[in-house]
């Protein structure tokens, strides 16, 4: 019976009773689902450090034309590695870990339908994450053993892959580096822990949820990652397959993916067919948040709840139909092409339903700019250009130009890096509160906002016109024409970058010595009678621990 830390608004520190063990065992064998989505959320911030990190690395070769600071090598790793990172390590278990914490109390149940499978689950992703990025850790390792006599080749042997995030063949296929291997493994492994987490959320959406919540009052949130999670198990298991057959090509002479067998076409058909959903899975608990979020500081309740709902389905169903528009330059049959191109526009329909619902939302509302809602309405003018550079690029014509160029990548970013990293930064701030029982330094939270705005535009903007003007992706040299836009862009993510570092910081000091919390409606959200479930959860947390104190 020792103090506990982050137990749902508990405060390390102050001598609280509790059933849990402390320290470091209690994180390795815990099964509440708060505590694993600590974890998930720990995890995802790291992960999201390291990919940021590749992400400046990035940038800073690309401050000048030639190839001054990296080896090309060394570039194409950083950008694989970058793409891995991100969206495997960071986007998924960050959404999984708010998943873990708040569908519960959401909807009212104890805490998830399998909690040992949920534990099972989230300690699957350290082991592939070091999998997936080991070329730099064995090489660290190497040298630590070599330094103490002992040599040990193979820990030199693997070098960080130069596939890009795509794994397309017969590159992936060829490259004789032994740790492709490693990340095919490692994928495999964080898609077997995503789609456990994703039936343990179906399940508990499904029969958990308390008396008083039926499915037309089941907030939004959980309903996308209901919808998210049903995109998971028919998206993972085909990318599992897909990168055990490589690994097959690889080591075993099968032929799925070379010329004489599938084909390398075979792989992109299969990948998309993953990779396509793969996007909405990460986008729609971004929009979840933004819609679950933004009514909060509007001061009046979503409009047109039914139809994000709806949409929110629709995007769900239609994702699937639409993997071929990244294969356009390929030349398969025009027919075929063409029907892929109208799936793509159309599911952009329910994509603009949101955005204007979301609108209407704000219209006439009584907007508080706390840092939470600049993240939300900085995520939505996010939205609004990365999808309509989206619309442009499902069409065939503009695609075949466009392809493969710069600006592919800015339109993809003010997706990733816009609403989806804004979402989840949203929900840091306003959950923050209930989730370490502090406040944080609003100001400090606003300014991270601005700054996160002014540099996704200064960072993706010019990749969009870049791309215009031609210059392929993944190259670590280009013409010196391009120096004062690749410039801005290098600035924009600098800009992004300190952002993050003031988040970092306001969140680790005010976790440690913020403001105590004693009134759970933080937000004033009695006064527009949006004090929902989780606040009032929190308020009965804050009650029993003004009991204990005295
Ligand atoms: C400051 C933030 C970021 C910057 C400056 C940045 C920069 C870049 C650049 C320059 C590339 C293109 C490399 C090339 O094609 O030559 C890239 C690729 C990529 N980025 Fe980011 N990025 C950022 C954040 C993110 C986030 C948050 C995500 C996902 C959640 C993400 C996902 C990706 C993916 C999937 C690729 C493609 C990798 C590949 O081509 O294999 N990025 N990034
Ligand atoms: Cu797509």
């Amino acid at each position: 019976m020792r103090s506990v830390a982050a137990d749902g608004g508990y405060l390390s520190g102050l001598g609280f009773e509790s059933e849990k063990p402390a320290g470091l065992f209690r994180w390795l064998t815990t099964v509440d689902h708060k505590d694993i989505g600590v974890l998930y959320i720990a995890f995802a911030a790291g992960a999201a450090l390291w990919g940021g990190t590749d992400a400046m690395m990035i940038r800073t070769e690309l401050f000048t034309a030639g190839t001054d600071v990296w080896s090309p090598e060394t570039y194409n790793a950083l950008f694989t590695a970058h793409g891995f990172t991100m969206l495997f390590f960071f986007a998924t278990p960050a959404f999984t870990g708010l998943a873990n914490y708040f569908i519960p109390i959401l909807i009212g149940a104890d805490d998830m339908a399998f909690p040992r499978i949920n534990a099972i689950a989230f300690w699957l992703l350290p082991p592939s994450l070091l999998l997936v990025r080991g070329g730099l850790v064995t090489e660290v390792l190497g040298k630590m053993l070599a330094a103490v006599g002992v040599r040990w080749e193979l820990l030199f042997s693997l070098e960080p892959p130069t596939t890009g995030w795509t794994l397309y063949t017969p590159h992936s296929a060829l490259l004789a580096n032994p740790q492709v291997d490693l990340v095919l493994l490692g994928l495999h492994l964080s898609g077997l822990a995503t789609v456990m987490a994703a039936i343990n959320i179906i399940v508990t959406i499904f029969t958990e949820r308390g008396e008083n919540v039926t499915w037309s009052n089941l907030d939004i949130f959980s309903w996308t990652l209901l919808t998210t999670s049903g995109i998971i198990l028919f998206a993972f298991p085909v990318l599992g397959s897909s990168l055990l057959m490589l690994v097959a090509d690889r080591n075993f002479g099968t032929t799925f993916f070379a010329v004489d067998g599938g084909g390398p076409i075979l792989w992109q058909h299969l990948f998309w067919f993953f990779g396509h959903p793969e996007v909405y899975i990460l986008v729609l608990p971004a929009f979840g948040l933004v819609s679950l979020i933004l009514p909060k500081f509007a001061g009046r309740k979503l409009f047109g709840f039914k139809f994000i709902v709806y949409s929110t389905l629709a995007i769900g169903v239609l994702s699937f139909g639409v993997w071929a528009h990244h294969m356009f330059s390929t030349g398969m049959d025009p027919r075929l092409r063409s029907s892929f191109m109208a799936v793509s526009l159309a599911i952009a329909i329910p994509s603009a339903v949101k955005t204007f619902n979301w609108m209407a939302t704000l219209w006439g509302g009584n907007v508080r700019w706390a840092a939470p809602q600049i993240f939300c309405v900085g995520g939505i003018m996010t939205f609004i250009v990365g999808g309509v550079t989206g619309v442009f690029l499902a069409s065939i014509p503009v695609d075949l130009v466009l392809h493969d160029t710069y600006y592919v990548v800015g339109h993809f970013h003010f997706i990733v890096m816009g609403v989806i990293t804004f979402a989840a930064f949203a929900a840091s701030y306003y959950w923050f509160p209930l989730l370490t029982g502090r406040m944080f330094n609003r100001r400090l939270g606003r300014i991270h906002g601005y700054l996160s705005i002014v540099g996704v535009f200064l960072a993706f903007l010019p990749m969009i016109l870049i791309g215009y003007e031609g210059l392929p992706r993944r190259y670590a040299s280009y013409p010196e024409s391009f120096v004062p836009l690749q410039q801005v862009s290098s600035f924009g993510a600098l800009i992004i970058g300190i952002g993050v570092l003031i988040w970092l910081t306001n969140m680790v000091q005010s976790y440690r010595l913020g403001p105590i919390v004693t009134d759970a409606d933080v937000w004033n959200l009695r006064e527009s009678g949006q004090f929902s479930r989780e606040w009032q959860w929190f308020e009965t947390q804050l009650e029993e621990r003004t009991k204990f104190r005295r």
